[in-house]
């Protein structure tokens, strides 16, 4: 890994595309697992208690580390790991969210606005100090659509964004040594596209028949995909359907509202200054609702 110039951002982006092709891993990239580290490190913001959120770098400890829901994660940061020890100017937890935007652009998704200054836990007593016990506070793919809006909503998510987020689903696939389900979403799971909502719409999903926790299925082109029922919970729910008929349909807004919605969820709990999504979910904080 190349030591690159201090705060040349542009030039970390470049090592981390050096890094996506991996022929030995999963579909030969870990674009998919930099984009859900991303998710995750975000994902625990709550608007209520204004704690969690991407600063921090909180899962390289304690209860974070070992919180089921981030099962598999380590692969993620273990990839990354190389390039902040290269550059240790760079904390882990801008690493972490520029790795997710760099791997979205890469896969042929859109530019996701991002912006540095994130700082990181320096030991386990400091995360804990500043994040308490963070832990339950990321969807579980069994549950419907209440639980959805509880999770997005506590993070200060429409159903709109809620929707518009889970069209990252066309990236990637579930482990079954990771979270129990099993297979990828779409036909091409390293190309950022709104195939998950077209299949959404298109597909006869049934439950699969197996041994493991409750998932859909449907065979297209010679494929097995799969679907959670929070995924099929989208078009069961009146409300979230409309958008899920509205990306599936139009792939640029599908794009152009992801990038807004993802943006804005790598900027949950950063606060660096009176700025942009920053100022948002400070805002939303202090009115104490989502
Ligand atoms: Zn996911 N996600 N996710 N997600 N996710 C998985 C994988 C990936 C949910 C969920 O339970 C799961 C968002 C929302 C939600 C990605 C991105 C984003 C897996 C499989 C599960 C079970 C894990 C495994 O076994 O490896 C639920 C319930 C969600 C909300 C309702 C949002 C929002 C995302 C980003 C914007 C990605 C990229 C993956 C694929 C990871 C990989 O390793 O391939």
């Amino acid at each position: 890994m190349a030591a690159v110039k201090e705060g040349d951002f542009a030039a970390i982006r470049g090592e981390v595309r050096k890094i996506l092709k991996q022929p030995g891993y999963d579909d030969g990239s870990i674009g998919p697992v930099l984009v859900r580290l991303a998710w995750h490190q975000s994902g625990t913001y709550s608007a209520i208690d204004s704690n969690g959120g991407s600063n921090g770098a909180g899962m390289r400890f304690g209860t974070e580390k070992m919180d089921p829901a981030n099962a598999g994660l380590h692969h993620a940061i273990t990839y990354l790991m190389p390039i902040q020890e290269a550059n240790p100017w760079i904390t882990h937890a801008d690493l972490w969210t520029l790795a997710g935007v760099e791997a979205i652009e890469a896969m042929g998704g859109p530019k996701v606005p991002w912006e540095a200054g994130r700082t990181d836990y320096e030991t386990e007593e400091a995360a804990t100090d500043h994040r308490g016990e963070i832990v339950n506070r990321l969807p579980d793919g069994s549950k419907g659509a209440d639980h959805i809006r509880d999770i997005f909503g506590r993070m200060g998510f429409s159903d709109k964004e809620i929707v518009a987020l889970s069209g990252a689903h066309s990236l990637g696939r579930c482990h079954p040594d990771r979270s129990g389900f099993d297979g990828p979403w779409v036909v091409n799971p390293t190309r950022f596209s709104n195939q998950y909502f077209k299949l959404l719409m298109t597909q006869k999903w049934k439950p699969r028949e197996w041994e493991g926790p409750f998932q859909y299925e449907a065979t297209v082109a010679g494929t097995k995909l799969m679907m959670l029922p929070t995924d099929m919970a989208l078009v069961e729910d009146e409300e979230m359907r409309v958008w899920v008929e509205k990306y599936a349909a139009d792939k640029d807004l599908f794009f152009k509202d992801f990038a807004m919605a993802f943006g804005k969820l790598i900027e949950l709990g950063v606060e660096r200054d009176d700025s942009g999504f920053a100022r948002l979910a400070k805002k939303a904080a202090k009115e104490g609702k989502p």
